[in-house]
């Protein structure tokens, strides 16, 4: 059977690159190696349950979570590829406290930010899970060797890069470069990416809301009174919206992406080391953000910040996070700052 000769996620890079005379292809480079990494972690996911790899570490990790066999493979995988790749000069991971520095003589032009397995509670009862990344230029063009803390904690404004895999029913890879979201989809059979979602545009209006409604009680009263709103009647403002959350970001971002939807993880007061919620900057946000823009969406911390203007401060800082569709992130934003 003769197959349309599908564009291979490498030949999509490339002409990218094309586009721009000025580019050395190192970003193009670094982006190839976490491709492979992100390969072998689908093979490793996707056996995960005849592999005996399932279950936990007996670990905790730096966030005080039980690390699972599969977050210990798919951090370790990225970790080792990219700090031999030639093209970063320091990491941060959700599993790691610091930062983590490359191979000497191996240094680079980029920083890169993961969570190498999103969606842990996932893990072993077959829901989707996935790998977020961020990457962006060192802070001094001039600099060289070792990268710094101070080269990691950038605005998600300056990320030159950001995406996920998302190991489901297939195994897609979703990025930009800062020239639109582009989707592919992994072909087992031989091993390659090929492009399935051109241009990706989030929908104007969502038609699902995700949030964890477990934690209405935590939320303060804006943001009750918003989900509340959201799901009264108006047909013709398309009301109530479906509920649809998995508990794993990458595949309710995902979702909410392709078909329009809301997710919302704001602050609440249920624990007290929390506030800002539970969701991460540098790996999660901070690169979601990133993407919604460029697919011409919104992500909001519902206290008057864009997430991709915030300038970190930590590590492992939280926000919160209201991404999606920006008729319904700009009608959230009113709601949760009291103007409606
Ligand atoms: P909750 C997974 O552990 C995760 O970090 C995100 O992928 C997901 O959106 C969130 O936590 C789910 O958190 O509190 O609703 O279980």
């Amino acid at each position: 059977m003769n197959r349309p000769l599908g564009i291979t996620v490498s030949r999509n890079i490339i002409d990218s690159q094309r586009m721009h005379p000025e580019a050395t292809g190192e970003l193009s480079g670094l982006l190839s190696e976490l491709i492979v990494a992100a390969k072998t972690i689908s093979a490793e996911v996707n056996m995960a349950g005849l592999a005996d790899i399932l279950g936990m570490s007996g670990k905790t990790n730096i966030q005080g979570e039980s690390v699972q066999k599969l977050d210990e493979f798919a951090n370790n995988t990225i970790k080792r590829r990219m700090a031999k790749s030639g093209y970063i000069c320091v990491m941060t991971s959700e599993e790691e406290e610091g930062i983590v520095p490359v191979n000497e003589g191996y240094e680079g032009k980029y920083t890169l930010a993961f969570d190498p397995l999103d969606g842990s509670s996932n893990i072993d009862v077959n829901v989707s899970v996935g790998t977020i990344f961020s990457i962006h230029r060192r802070k001094s063009s001039l600099a060289s060797g070792q990268g710094n803390l101070e080269d990691l904690l950038r605005k998600g404004s300056e990320q030159v890069a950001a995406g996920y895999i998302i190991y489901g029913s297939s195994t897609m890879l979703v990025f930009s470069t800062g020239q639109g979201v582009q989707g592919f989809t992994l072909d087992p059979s031989v091993g390659e990416f090929f492009l399935s979602h051109p241009d990706i545009k989030t929908p104007e209006k969502s038609i699902y809301f995700s949030a964890n409604e477990g934690n209405y009680q935590y939320w303060d009263e804006n943001m009750r009174r918003y989900i509340n709103w959201l799901k009264e009647e108006n047909k013709e403002d398309g009301r109530p919206l479906s509920a649809r959350y998995i508990g794993t970001l990458v595949s309710d971002f995902h979702r909410n992406l392709i078909k329009g939807g809301i997710f919302l993880y704001p602050k609440d007061n249920k624990n007290p080391d929390k506030p800002s919620g539970k969701l991460r900057l540098l790996y999660e946000a901070g690169p979601f953000a990133y993407l919604v823009e460029q697919a011409g969406g919104r992500a909001i911390t519902g206290d008057g910040r864009n997430v991709s203007d915030i300038e970190p401060e930590e590590l492992h800082q939280r926000v919160p996070l209201i991404i999606g569709s920006k008729y319904d992130v700009d009608i959230a934003e009113d709601f949760l700052l009291g103007r409606r």
